[in-house]
């Protein structure tokens, strides 16, 4: 215990070093499991699960979890962050890119399309500029470290957002901003706040900012 508490101390302290930690936040060596509302839980073959792309895009899309599959795959390793003042450094997902999703053509957004709203199952949504969701760092992921996420951060698959090493992403956001259990996206002509960001949290959310909360 006193090891691992030594340990953290000076793994943040490295980090800190980094300029990698965001003001307000303390590294975490563990996984914090937190949503609002319950778990879902899906048939063993994933034959309940799908990914629906809709609203402003030249053609409806849903992807059953085999058709999900064979898109094309990636891995980024990234830090998180969450507005409860945790972060994860190094975290490694797998998954599918939006960015190459459009970038071949598997999603066509009509040119008037600026927001995307990720909903989730039992109505959790999240809302941001579509520009945002381009980045790298940004990803439709269905594993992490290796393995299939767990139940309780999303599985079989959620969004994922966060921030490079070396920062070079154009923007960052709290990881409220990535959707567990991920089923929808819906492109859109103006925003519209999503679940958190209509109870209090900031629309924005960069965690380089502090933007946490909105006093409305
Ligand atoms: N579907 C769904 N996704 C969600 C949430 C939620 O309540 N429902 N909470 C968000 C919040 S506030 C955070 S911090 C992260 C937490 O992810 P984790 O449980 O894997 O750490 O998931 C985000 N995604
Ligand atoms: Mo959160």
């Amino acid at each position: 215990m006193l090891d691992r508490l030594l340990g953290r101390r000076e793994q943040e302290k490295e980090i800190k070093s980094q300029n990698r930690l965001p003001p307000g936040q303390s590294l975490t060596q563990k996984f914090p499991v937190l949503h609002y509302g319950p778990t879902p839980h899906y048939k063993k073959d994933l034959s309940d699960w799908d990914l629906r792309v809709f609203g402003l895009v030249e053609e409806e899309k849903v992807w059953d979890w085999e058709a999900f599959m064979q898109l094309p795959r990636t891995s980024v390793t990234m830090d998180i962050h969450c507005v409860t003042r945790w972060s994860k450094f190094d975290t490694t997902w797998e998954g599918v890119s939006l960015k190459t999703l459009i970038d071949e053509g598997f999603i066509k957004p009509l040119p008037s399309a600026t927001h995307v709203v990720q909903h989730a199952d039992y109505n959790y949504t999240t809302n941001t500029p579509l520009d945002y969701l381009l980045q790298d760092v940004v990803l439709m992921a269905t594993h992490f470290d290796g393995k299939p996420l767990e139940i309780e951060h999303g599985y079989p698959m959620r969004m994922t957002v966060g921030s490079l090493a070396d920062r070079s992403e154009k923007e960052t956001k709290y990881f409220w901003k990535g959707a567990k259990w991920l089923r929808g996206l819906e492109f859109r002509s103006s925003d519209q706040l999503g679940f958190w960001e209509r109870n209090g949290y900031h629309n924005v959310a960069d965690p380089w900012d502090e933007q946490r909360f909105s006093y409305r």
